[in-house]
């Protein structure tokens, strides 16, 4: 097995956090998304939508999509659950998974690609409206985030799962790669993320420097 990644970037950094948190370790290659590797034929083969991570299987074959690679590792490695163990609790971490990724990481993204001097040739042009317009997004969504966790520990209820993961890797490149942070008085989330930052996980898959505060 090889993971296809790069050091900072918020999608590989899931895998390695999940990675972290089972105490699974896996051959990484690095892959320079910042001078488009990822966009060139070999990896495309990998890949035909060029995102990464990627995960090259034993037989050769491979598996893109972040939270596909979380689910197959769990299976493989079952133990700590990290996408719930009951009905009630795989609905939750559900939920929460398709809601960090629709109502925050798509509009972190369009922020990032519309809106950072580092993404100029990823579009064909960048619309500083649609930045703005993703920004306040954003900000709503934080808003709504830390009134739904409330006083809950983690996202999907009282154990740290794989919404967690998804949700600290976006907060994390938000705030370093666009300053983009919950409000001052966001004392839920400012609790989450204090603890969820202290467990050794959150360190796996960091970029070395932060580029932006
Ligand atoms: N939905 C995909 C997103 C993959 C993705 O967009 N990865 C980014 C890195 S965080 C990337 O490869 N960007 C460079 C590019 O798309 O060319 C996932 O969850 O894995």
């Amino acid at each position: 097995m090889k993971l296809y990644t790069y050091p900072g970037a918020p999608n590989p950094r899931r895998v390695h956090v999940f990675l972290a948190e089972k105490g699974v370790q896996v051959p990484t290659e690095t892959v320079d998304i910042m001078k488009r590797s990822n966009r060139q034929p070999d990896f495309l083969a990998k890949n035909p939508f060029g995102g990464i991570p990627v995960l090259e299987l034993d037989d050769g074959s491979h598996l893109a999509e972040s939270v596909a690679i979380c689910r197959y590792l769990e299976a493989l490695h079952p133990e700590p659950a990290l996408f719930g163990r009951t009905p009630a609790e795989i609905g939750a971490v559900d939920m929460w998974i398709r809601r960090l990724e629709l109502q925050l990481m798509m509009q972190v993204g369009l922020v990032w690609v519309h809106g950072s001097p580092l993404t100029k040739s990823v579009v064909p042009k960048q619309l500083p409206e649609m930045a703005e317009m993703a920004k306040a997004g954003v900000a709503r969504t934080f808003d709504t985030l830390d009134a739904s966790l409330g006083a809950r520990p983690f996202f999907a209820g009282s154990a740290y799962t794989m919404a967690d993961v998804i949700a600290l890797t976006t907060f994390d490149f938000a705030a370093d790669f666009l300053g983009l942070r919950p409000a001052p008085d966001a004392k839920n989330l400012a609790r989450w993320h204090a603890e969820v930052s202290a467990r050794p996980s959150a360190a796996a898959g960091r970029a070395p420097q932060r580029s932006a505060g």
